[in-house]
């Protein structure tokens, strides 16, 4: 009886015609002159777009959904949804995967025909790629990222002897195999206690690195900054690629070279080489926001991430800059909204991104990432508070200006977010000094069933003031979620890292266990199940349980116990347990 019920779905057209709700259907073997049903798909999501314009234009009466069927959609640019995209308050604008189906929207080009050299190198030539050569950062193979050519080979590192004053010349306590490493796009990747910096080497003699720009965020001590004793390796020379895996990109002639395993075919995997650094945008306006658009069930994938012209200079949490007294910067997102209510992305998964990858920003409010899986991020994955735009307060001289800025205008405080039942893991695969969940300036953010793991430093971190002084940070909520092996790589984090005062910030029924300690993490101070940093203030710490973390459950900085509430945890289980910090 089964059998044969099946039987009428697939071989009724009209039928299956009905079974799904959908208003266009999007395929990749469609075509954008086609009516866009789903006999007759359109190609792009862009045509889907306009379609879905036209019907919101007419005023929705009724929900609309886009179905997508499965495939890879290559993106020219990112989609921009704005006003003229949005549902209204009773209806919604839906891009969802068609049922049981997989459609893939990537900022990637498919690299292909390698040529076998000597000893398992194969070359290619990148410059032929659809849209011309460019300087990809990453590449991708079957879904594995994959590492630029790099010395020493893991699990090795050099070590810094010493930093000329100005930071710009470092000696290395090792010499790399290239005597001059002029001319070839070499760069130096050191971490530093809690973040990492990137800077190109401009020449280098022996042991002895000259860098294009100071190696650090200047002015804040030794922390983030290039000092004898930190570990670091060199990136991208060619030289380098000898291990399986690693490539090298000649950005002049646009030849890529490759490293295979004994007996790998490059030619029988699927290389892609990401090219967009955003997928989706969605940019209200103040007094117009885009409301009630849904992305559902989709996949989105490869994100190329453009190192800055000062180098990446991390400070914390995907946040950078050059020195303390000039402005800061935080990385991009792939998923962008600002003067967004009620949007959701539910059921993506997300993947191989080079930097940070769903933000919330200016104004943003009752949205929600829920059921989403995010793996092998470049930065951070999910941000309440990204500052990327949007008016800031001054900050007055001689401050850090912007890095804990608040919105100048009250408005466009993020309220009401929602983060619930995500898996992140994985993230901070590029900038190392990354967390998979950030949450700042922002009112009311829920936080809750998210499963994070796999995390080179912090997984959660909540607030960006580093004093007690008020701010628009209130009201999180961090509830339920189980955040392990974190601080594989870093100092000075743990699974949750807070700042600031936050009035009616809630931690409650979490379980957090092993914050490692790394080997080779420069830097004495600890890694913790919770860090309460600088002026941490105004938590409920309710029904937590929090083990085997290496610098023990909790940790205070320049805050301690009686600035917060604390009912019903459990620090550490078996002879360890205990119920107060
Ligand atoms: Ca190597």
């Amino acid at each position: 009886m089964i059998r044969v019920t099946l039987l009428l779905l697939v071989l009724s057209p009209a039928f299956a015609a009905q079974l799904p709700d959908a208003d266009f259907v999007v395929a990749p073997d469609g075509n954008d002159g086609n009516p866009g049903t789903l006999e007759a798909p359109f190609a792009t999501l862009h045509r889907a777009q306009e379609a879905v314009r036209g019907q919101i234009a007419q005023g929705l009466d009724n929900n609309v959904t886009v179905l997508i069927r499965g495939g890879e959609y290559v993106l020219e640019e990112p989609l921009v949804f704005g006003p003229a995209d949005s549902g209204n308050d009773n209806f919604i604008a839906r891009y969802a995967a068609y049922p049981g189906e997989t459609p893939v929207l990537s900022g990637g080009r498919r690299l292909t025909g390698w040529t076998q050299g000597e000893n398992n190198r194969w070359t290619l030539d990148a410059s032929g790629a659809a849209g011309g050569s460019w300087p990809f950062r990453q590449l991708f193979a079957d879904g594995e990222r994959l590492p630029r050519g790099r010395f020493p080979n893991p699990p090795d590192l050099l070590r810094v002897a010493s930093v000329s004053p100005d930071v710009t010349e470092i000696t290395l306590e090792t010499a790399p195999p290239v005597a001059d490493l002029a001319g070839k796009d070499a760069e130096l990747v050191m971490y530093q206690n809690w973040s990492i910096s990137r800077t190109a080497i401009v020449s280098s003699d022996n042991n002895v690195l000259k860098l294009a720009n100071p190696m650090g965020w200047i002015g804040h001590g030794d922390a983030t900054t290039a000092s004898p004793g930190k570990p670091a390796i060199i990136e991208n020379a060619l030289q380098f690629v000898d291990q399986p895996g690693e490539w090298y990109l000649d950005r002049a002639s646009g030849l890529l070279t490759y490293q295979a395993a004994e007996g790998e075919d490059p030619n029988s995997k699927t290389f892609i080489a990401p090219k967009l650094e955003q997928l989706i945008l969605v940019e209200g306006q103040p007094e117009n926001p885009v409301v009630n658009l849904r992305f559902e069930g989709l996949t989105f994938a490869h994100t190329e991430w453009t190192l800055p012209p000062f180098g990446y200079q991390g400070i914390q949490a995907g946040h950078y800059g050059t020195t303390i007294t000039d402005r800061t910067y935080v990385l991009p997102v792939a998923i962008e909204f600002t003067y967004a209510e009620r949007c959701a992305l539910e059921r993506c998964r997300l993947e191989h991104f080079g930097g940070s990858a769903i933000g919330f920003g200016q104004r943003c409010r009752y949205n929600r990432v829920a059921g989403c899986i995010l793996t092998d991020i470049g930065g951070n994955g999910i941000m309440t508070g990204w500052r990327g735009k949007g008016r800031l307060m001054p900050t007055a001289p001689g401050e850090d200006h912007y890095l804990a800025a608040d919105w100048a205008d009250p408005l466009d405080v993020p309220i009401g977010n929602e983060i619930v039942a995500n898996e992140l893991q994985t993230c901070g695969a590029v900038n190392h000094g990354c967390v998979a969940i950030f949450d700042a300036f922002c009112g009311g953010t829920r936080i809750a069933h998210n499963v994070v793991h796999a995390m080179p430093y912090t997984g959660i971190s909540v607030g960006f003031r580093w004093d007690e002084s008020p701010t628009s940070q209130r009201g999180a909520v961090i509830e339920y979620n189980h955040v392990y092996d974190t601080m594989r790589m870093l100092a000075d984090g743990g699974c949750l890292y807070t700042l600031g005062w936050q009035p009616d910030a809630v931690i409650r029924g979490n379980v957090f266990h092993d914050a490692h300690r790394s080997e080779f993490a420069h830097g004495g101070a600890p890694n913790n199940g919770i860090f309460f940093d600088q002026g941490s203030k105004g938590f409920l710490v309710s029904g937590n349980t929090i083990y085997r973390c290496s610098g023990g459950p909790i940790r205070f900085n320049q805050t301690g116990t009686a600035n917060m509430a604390w009912e019903d945890n459990a620090f550490e289980i078996g002879p360890g347990y205990a119920t107060e910090p």
